[in-house]
């Protein structure tokens, strides 16, 4: 009998990578996704696997939908990926992202508890909820959250230990730094740059404009991480577990290894938070940061993870550093095919 696993958010950068994930352990692959994403699922015709997935229409915020599909197929594990995922998009609309990135969670764990409570479930939680906490982001740090999005993460990072002890569910959460690809979403800054310095050296863009370039994050390549979701549930017991690379960079860091891939000269003026990247080969600028649309009410300054118990615990470590991640990406970006990565 193959197991069984609903993933959620399936149309998602994540949710394909552990589609594929998945299906090459010979699950049986349940993509529960809103109907609007239906056409809309480019990533598993990227990895060739839409053929070989079972489409379920479903809503976070919607919770017949969720009873439905729970009690459809009892799943062996439950892997909650949807979210309304975009930290600048929850200071637009807080109340949304709240009751899908909050709400929705309990929802799922409501029915759980009532009709499948063998079915291990899987939180992505975000490192975004360390927020403000500047110093060492492990599973004992501080949360300091900064948005309506981390705000509604913590919740839902909450309410799954709280139901883990309440009710004794398998519920995990792994708190992932921030982790890109090929195919991640275009609003976020990493895919936005190396799509947009490729369309530059193209000459089929002049110029592009980012928010606050001095911003550190902890980058990991995204087909890596999903394999530690699965790990989280094959456990004896479920725990929470931070997961990242250890290693921190500035956006402004990310631009410059993206030119080098990209063998573009070039040189930033800087005046107090203001500043220009010019092409050294034609003079013209071709990055202005800064730009009040980018910029959020408040912002996460400083993440870094301490993987230690990941590491010790799960044998489990990142084997992409930032610059090969950048080269994946701008491969991608330039010819439209993935490598073998
Ligand atoms: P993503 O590419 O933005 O995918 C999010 C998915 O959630 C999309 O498939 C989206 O579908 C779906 N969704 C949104 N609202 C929904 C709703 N009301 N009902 C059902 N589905 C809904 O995000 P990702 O990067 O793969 O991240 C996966 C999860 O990990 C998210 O929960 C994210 O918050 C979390 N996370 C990500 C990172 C990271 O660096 N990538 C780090 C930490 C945590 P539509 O196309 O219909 O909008
Ligand atoms: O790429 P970002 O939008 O990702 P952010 O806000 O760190 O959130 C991502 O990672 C979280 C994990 O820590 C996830 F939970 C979340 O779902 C998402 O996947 O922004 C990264 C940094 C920010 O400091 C932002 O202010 O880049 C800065 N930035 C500068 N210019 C920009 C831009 N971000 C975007 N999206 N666009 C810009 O033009």
């Amino acid at each position: 009998m193959k197991k069984i696993a609903i993933i959620t958010g399936s149309s998602g950068q994540d949710g394909t990578y552990l589609s594929e994930f998945l299906l090459k352990k010979n699950y049986k692959v349940i993509c529960a996704d809103r109907r609007s994403a239906r056409g809309n699922n480019w990533r598993h015709k990227i990895l060739k696997i839409d053929k070989k997935l079972v489409y379920e229409d479903f809503d976070l915020t919607d919770t017949e939908s969720i009873f439905r599909l729970i009690k459809k197929y009892k799943p062996d594990e439950f892997y909650n990926l949807a979210a309304q995922s975009f930290v600048k998009a929850s200071f637009e609309v807080p109340i949304s992202t709240a009751d899908i990135t909050a709400i929705g969670v309990l929802r799922i764990l409501e029915v759980l508890r009532t009709i499948s409570r063998n079915t291990r479930f899987y939180q992505a939680s975000s490192s975004e909820m360390f927020g403000k906490n500047y110093k060492i982001q492990n599973e004992s740090s501080l949360f300091y959250p900064r948005s309506p999005y981390a705000v509604s993460k913590l919740f839902a990072h909450n309410i799954t230990i709280n139901y883990r002890e309440s009710y004794n569910l398998f519920a995990c959460s792994g708190i992932l730094f921030n982790h890109e690809s090929p195919l991640r979403g275009e609003e976020f800054v990493t895919k936005k740059i190396t799509k947009q310095l490729c369309e530059i050296v193209k000459g089929k863009r002049k110029k592009m404009y980012l928010g606050n370039i001095f911003a550190k994050r902890d980058w990991g390549y995204a087909k890596e991480y999903v394999e530690i979701m699965w790990k989280m549930l094959q456990q004896k017991k479920p725990d929470d577990y931070v997961v990242g690379t250890g290693k921190t960079s500035t956006v402004k860091e990310f631009v410059n290894l993206t030119c080098s891939e990209l063998k573009l000269k070039t040189k930033w003026l800087i005046k107090k938070n203001k500043a220009q990247l010019i092409n050294l080969e034609n003079k013209k600028v071709i990055i202005e940061s800064n730009d009040t649309k980018h910029l959020r009410p408040s912002e996460v300054d400083f993440l870094k993870a301490d993987i230690s118990k990941v590491k010790q615990k799960l044998k489990w470590k990142p084997k992409t550093d930032i610059k090969k991640l950048v080269k994946i990406m701008v491969k991608f970006d330039l010819d439209k095919k993935l490598n073998n990565f």
